[in-house]
C-alpha cells in the first residue's frame, strides 16, 4: 500500500484553500499521515519568480512563465512522490491542471501547455471545485493578481471542463454551495482513501 495523491483544483475563490486545509486537518485527527502542497509554491527560488509575476512585479514572456510553474512542480515532486511511498496521503492544493488551463486560456496551444508536465506524478483523485464567476465574485470580488479577471477566469472555467472527458480519476464538486456542505461532498471521495491505496503511481499524461 503507498499514500493516496489527492489533487484539488479549481476557480479564484472556489475554496480550494479553505477544503484542503480542513482536509488536511481531518485526516490528521483521524491519526493518519498526511502532507500537504501547495501549486505555486512561492517559497522557493522558482517559486518568487512566479510570485513576483503573479503581483506584477515582473514582466515574463509567456511561455517562460508557463515553464517556470511547471519547474515548481517538478522541483517539489521527489518529495510529494517520497511521501506516497512512506505511505502519507498526499492533498496537493492546484497541480498541471491549473498550468494547462491558464496557460491556454492566453491562447497558446494546449497540447504545448500540457508537454512540459508530462510524466510528473498522476493523481489517484482530482477534485475539481467548479463556481460561476459570478458566485466566485461574491466572495469579495477578484483580487489584484494578475488572472484575477471575470473574462479569463470565464475561458480557464471553459478548459478546465475539458479535463474531465479525458477519463482520469476526475470528480466535479459544486463548489458555490455552503462550506460545511462542500466539506462532506470531498470528505465522501477522500475518506475512502486515506488508508492508502493499491497499485503502481501513476505518470501524468502518459499514454
Ligand atoms: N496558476 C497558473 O497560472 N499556473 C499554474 O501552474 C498554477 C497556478 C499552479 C495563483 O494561484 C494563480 O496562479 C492563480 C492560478 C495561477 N490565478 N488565478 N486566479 P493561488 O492558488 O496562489 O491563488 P488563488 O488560488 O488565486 O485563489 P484563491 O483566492 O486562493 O482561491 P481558493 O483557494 O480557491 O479560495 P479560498 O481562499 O479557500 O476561499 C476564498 C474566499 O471564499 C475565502 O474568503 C473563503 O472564506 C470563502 N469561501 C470558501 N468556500 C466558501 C463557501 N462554500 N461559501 C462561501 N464562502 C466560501
Ligand atoms: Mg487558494
Amino acid at each position: 500500500m503507498r499514500g493516496a495523491f489527492i489533487v484539488i483544483e479549481g476557480l479564484d475563490r472556489s475554496g480550494k484553500s479553505t477544503q484542503t486545509n480542513l482536509l488536511h486537518e481531518r485526516i490528521r485527527a483521524s491519526g493518519r499521515q498526511v502532507e500537504l502542497f501547495k501549486f505555486p509554491d512561492r517559497t522557493t527560488t522558482i517559486g518568487q519568480m512566479i510570485d513576483a509575476y503573479l503581483r506584477s512585479q515582473a514582466e515574463l514572456e509567456d511561455h517562460a512563465i508557463h515553464l517556470l510553474f511547471s519547474a515548481n512542480r517538478w522541483e517539489l515532486a521527489p518529495r510529494i512522490e517520497q511521501s506516497l511511498k512512506d505511505g502519507k496521503t498526499v492533498l496537493c492544493d492546484r497541480y498541471a491542471f491549473s498550468g494547462a488551463s491558464f496557460t491556454s486560456s492566453k491562447g497558446l496551444p494546449l497540447p504545448w501547455c500540457k508537454s512540459p508536465d508530462v510524466g510528473l506524478p498522476a493523481p489517484d483523485l482530482v477534485l475539481f471545485l467548479d463556481i460561476t464567476p459570478e458566485k466566485a465574485a461574491e466572495r469579495g470580488g477578484y483580487g489584484e493578481e494578475r488572472y484575477e479577471k471575470r473574462e479569463m477566469q470565464e475561458r480557464v472555467r471553459e478548459v478546465f471542463k475539458g479535463f474531465q472527458d479525458e477519463g482520469g480519476p476526475w470528480v466535479e464538486v459544486d463548489a458555490g454551495r455552503p462550506l460545511e456542505e462542500v466539506t462532506e461532498v470531498m470528505w465522501g471521495k477522500v475518506g475512502p482513501l486515506v488508508k492508502g491505496v493499491e497499485g503502481e503511481l501513476k505518470r501524468l499524461w502518459v499514454d
